[in-house]
Order: structure tokens, then sequence, then C-alpha cells
């Protein structure tokens, strides 16, 4: 295949169709006008820059070409889509939020983009088991609001709640900052509603907790990055609101005390912890700079933590909490701490390592990477990246403005309570000479440690030459039988996963 500036673009399979006005016709013949973007070049009127926010990722690394944006409204119109393409070998990328990290969710080349944007709307919820049945498309934030209002939060949270829906959240089998509590969507999601590349609607939407009947086919879909079905429906347990809510950010002087601060949270606050991130002195920089917030602490510390406690009594969190926090002073593991007096200060918090990704972004052209490693060694591969990048003179830790290494920031940050460490490296561009100093380098690293190369967030094009590291040629084989069960035409977001 061919090479691109810094990753690699497969070469467009000519077994995939190119689209043409006869296609477009046909489209219109199934969809309302108003729910199709198509380029002049299919005989459409759109202007292609129309098509940019669908074509660039949001990470602006990855990039397709596509002419022709779909974007149905019903489960049916999606089935209708699909059998077509699957009958004429036309290449589809199903689209949700576009906030995917691993250029899964744009398309390669030309595959027409299906966006789940217009399928919207929640089915039913029962507010007594708190079991949500909506849309592929509804945006995660929106549900969030929905089920507040019932005295419920969605069991699953993530930086990017605005735009993301629920749906990708599904196909990418998000983590995010409440997986500690409430763990894998594997768990929570109860049902889906899958449409096949061949137009097949799989209905799956339980809403029961304990369905043992067979082979539990729903949860081929999740994680499956759109390569298998496009999910249009999602069934999902939602837990009750915690009428208690603490949280408190904490100075750190090493890796080492992080790690001891954990284990002390989990022994004197485990039943109540929900969530336990961290993030580095560089990353707090960034998020300091371009956000605006200010530290809760009087200084500047090499690592920060976040510690969430959730309950259902006010007077017992508190007791627990402040207890913990003394310790931890007492102990010299921590070294400040500031506890939220309020929502807002809550909020304040959670935007303050919630902003970490956003904030790197404007530092500059971001690589990233997700891996899982056991916690001892996890915060290790940051700074061997950063000496490789230094001996390769490209990088230089607290460098002045106005010098010329194309690499700014090293940093880490992530869910270390779930393992999860998100290595981040920033540079002024994307560039050969800068992604080979850390590819595949990183991916051996990992698997030195048998570690996984994503831990929540996918393989998409990004990694899907690396699986190997993480997989053995028995279960990637498999993988693609499966493949090839559910898409022997291979039109599902091809060049993706495996
Ligand atoms: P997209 O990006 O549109 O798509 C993701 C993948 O799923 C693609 O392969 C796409 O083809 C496929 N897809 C989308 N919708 C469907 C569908 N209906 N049917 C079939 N396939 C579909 N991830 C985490 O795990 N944890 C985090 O904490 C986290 N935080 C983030 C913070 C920020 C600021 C950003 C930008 C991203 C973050 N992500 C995180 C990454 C990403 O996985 C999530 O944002 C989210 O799950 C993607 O949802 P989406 O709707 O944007 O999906
Ligand atoms: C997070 O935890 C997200 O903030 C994004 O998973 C991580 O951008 C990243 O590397
Ligand atoms: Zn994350």
């Amino acid at each position: 295949g061919l090479f691109s500036r810094y990753y690699h673009k497969p070469a467009r399979s000519t077994a995939f169709k190119v689209l043409t006005e006869g296609d477009l016709r046909h489209f219109k013949s199934i969809l309302p006008a108003e729910t199709i973007l198509a380029t002049p070049e299919i005989g459409g009127t759109a202007d292609p820059i129309e098509l940019d926010g669908f074509n660039a990722d949001w990470l602006n690394k990855y990039r397709g070409n596509s002419q022709l944006v779909l974007r149905p409204k019903t489960t049916k119109e999606v089935s209708e889509i699909l059998k077509y393409c699957n009958d004429q070998g036309i290449a589809v990328v199903p689209q949700g939020g576009n906030t995917g990290l691993v250029g899964g969710s744009v398309p390669v080349h030309d595959e027409v983009v299906l966006s789940l944007r217009n399928m919207n709307k929640i089915r039913s919820y029962d507010e007594l088991s708190g079991i949500l049945v909506c849309d592929a498309g509804c945006v995660l934030e929106e549900l969030g609001n929905y089920v507040g209002e019932r005295d419920h939060i969605m069991p699953l949270d993530l930086g990017a709640k605005g735009s993301c829906h629920i749906g990708g959240n599904v196909a990418a089998n998000a983590g995010g900052i409440r997986f500690l509590r409430y763990g894998t969507l594997h768990g929570s999601v109860l049902g889906l509603e899958v449409v096949l590349p061949d137009g097949t609607v799989l209905d799956n939407m339980s809403t029961l907790r304990k369905d043992n009947t067979g082979y539990d086919l729903k949860q081929l879909f999740i994680g499956s990055e759109g390569t298998l079905g496009i999910i249009t429906g999602v069934s999902i347990a939602t837990p009750r609101k915690p009428s208690s809510v603490n949280v408190a950010v904490l100075g750190v002087p090493s890796y080492e005390k992080v790690q001891q601060a954990f284990k002390l949270a989990r022994r004197r606050c485990g039943e109540i912890l929900s969530a336990y991130e961290f993030w580095d002195a560089s990353c707090m920089g960034a998020v300091l700079k371009h956000h605006d917030l200010k530290s809760p602490l009087s200084s500047d510390f090499p690592f920060y933590v976040l510690i969430e406690t959730s309950g259902s009594n006010k007077d017992h969190d508190d007791e627990k909490l402040g207890a913990l926090l003394e310790e931890l002073m007492e102990e010299g593991i921590v070294e400040d701490g500031a506890l939220a007096q309020d929502e807002t200060q809550i909020s304040r918090m959670w935007s303050m390592r919630e902003g970490i990704p956003e904030s790197l972004g404007k530092t500059g052209a971001t690589y990233k990477y997700d891996v899982s490693i056991p916690i001892p060694v996890l915060y290790d591969v940051v700074g061997d990246i950063a000496a490789r990048l230094e001996k390769a003179s490209l990088f230089k830790p607290e460098e002045q403005p106005g010098s010329d290494h194309p690499v700014k920031l090293v940093c880490g940050y992530g869910h270390i309570g779930d393992g999860n460490l998100h290595l981040n490296i920033v540079a002024e561009r994307f560039e050969d000479r800068v992604t080979n100093i850390f590819e595949p380098f990183v991916y051996e690293w990992v698997a030195s440690h048998r570690g996984s190369i994503s831990a929540e967030h996918g393989v998409g094009l990004m990694k899907r030459d690396y699986l190997g590291y993480s997989k053995s040629p028995e279960m990637i084989d498999y993988m693609r039988r499966i493949k090839n069960l559910f898409d022997p035409k291979g039109i599902l977001n091809p060049y993706k996963v495996v």
C-alpha cells in the first residue's frame, strides 16, 4: 500500500464500486432529500466543504475523501441503504459523533459515510429498573440530562459527551471516567438493534438483566467499531443517581505515591470510590494554559490525582473521605489537597481532568497511545519515550520557546484505577521522523509487559497493523472469520480493525 506522510493509508480496494449518478438516484428514491449530502462529482449539489466535517477526524490526523453522506432517520432506511450497498459492492463507514481517536470513524478513501445523527429519539424509559431504550444517534450528554431528571445517571461518562453518540460509544466499547464504578458496556448494555450489511435487522433489544438463551450475539457488536453491523438502537441499564458526591484534587510528589494513595483510597473508601484519575505536570500546564481554570492547590506538583466518591449518605461519605485525606497527608503520600465545596467546584475539578485532550490539541498535533499495563510500571513508558525523543534530538523537556525541537510535550494521564494510561506526544505537526521514534516501540514496550495496545479507544485504522502485539494469530484468525461471516463482501468500515 501507499504510505502517507505519517500514517499507513492502505491502497483503495478495487473490489469497491466507484459511486455513480445512478447510485445517487437510488439513494434519493429511498431517503428524504435533506438527509443526503452529495458533491457534484457524483451528480449532487453539496459544496465539498460541507463534507469536511465527515471526512476529517477529531484529531485532524486522518482524512478521507467521501463524496456522499447519508443521514437516515429510521432503521428501515439504514437497512435499505446497506442492502443496496452490499448488492452493489459500495463501501460504507458508519459514523456517530466522530470523536473517535483511532481513525475509525472517517473514510479512508471514498466510502459512503452513514451518519446516525438523525436517529436520536428516546424509545422508552423505565424508572423502576432504570432501563433506557433509545436510538443509536442520541448524544451521550443529552441522555445524561434525560435520565438525570429522573434521578438516574448514565453508566458511562467521558470528555466527548457533548458530541459522542451512545451508538458510537457501544461500537467503540468506550470506557471513560465511570468505568471504575459501573464497569464495562459489556455489562450495562442489555440489548442492541443492529442492521447487518445485507440489510437484515437483528432485533436483540432485550430489556432483561438476565438472559442465558445461548450465545450472546450483542457482545460481538460491542467494540466492533462498525465492522460487523450498524447499531441503530441501544438498550442500557442506568444506575440510580448517588445522593452524595465528593470530589478532591490531590498534589502528589511521585508516581510511587500515586499508587500508594490508590491503595489507601480503596482500603478506606472502597465501597464509595467512584473515580481515581491522574495526570502529570505537563498535562496540568496545558490545561491551565488553554482553559479558564485555576489550580485548586497552593503550588505545582509532579502528579495530580482526582478522587471521587459517590454514596447515599453524605455524613458517612464526608467522614470517610475526610479521614482518608488526613491520613494521606500525615503519611506524606500527598502534599496538598483540595476538597470541592459545592457543585461548581466539583465540575471545575472534573473539567480540569476532562479538558486535557482538548488543551493538548490546542498545543499541537497530538499522537495518542491508549494502553493497559500493570499499574506499577504504567508510567515508565512516558519517561522511556521522552528519553528516546531526546536522544534523537527531537525533544527537550522544559524547553524555552523559540527553539527548534519539533516535539513540545510528552505526557501521561488517565484512568489509573483501571490500569489505563493515555500517553500523549504533542508535536508541531504529524511527520514520519517523529512517528518513527515511538512506533512500533510503544507497542513492543506494551507487549513486553503483556499489556494491551488499546485499552479503550479501539483499533480503527491506527492500530490495524499492530493487533499482533496484543492478540495471538489464532485469535486474529477467528476475528477475521467472524468478520467474513457477518460481512462477506467486506463493505462495512473497510481497512479497519482486522
Ligand atoms: P465515532 O467516533 O463516530 O465512531 C467510533 C467508531 O464506531 C468508528 O469505528 C465508527 O465507524 C463506529 N460507529 C459509530 N457509530 C456507530 C453505529 N451506530 N454503529 C456501528 N458503528 C458505529 N474513549 C473512551 O473510551 N474513554 C474516554 O474517556 C474517552 N474520552 C474522550 C475524550 C475526548 C475529548 C475525545 C475526543 C474522545 C474520547 N474518547 C474516549 C474516544 C471515543 O471512543 C469516544 O469519544 C466515543 O466512544 C466515540 O463515540 P462517537 O459517537 O463519536 O463515535
Ligand atoms: C480521556 O480519558 C480520553 O481523556 C482521551 O480517553 C485520552 O486523548 C487521549 O489520549
Ligand atoms: Zn480515557
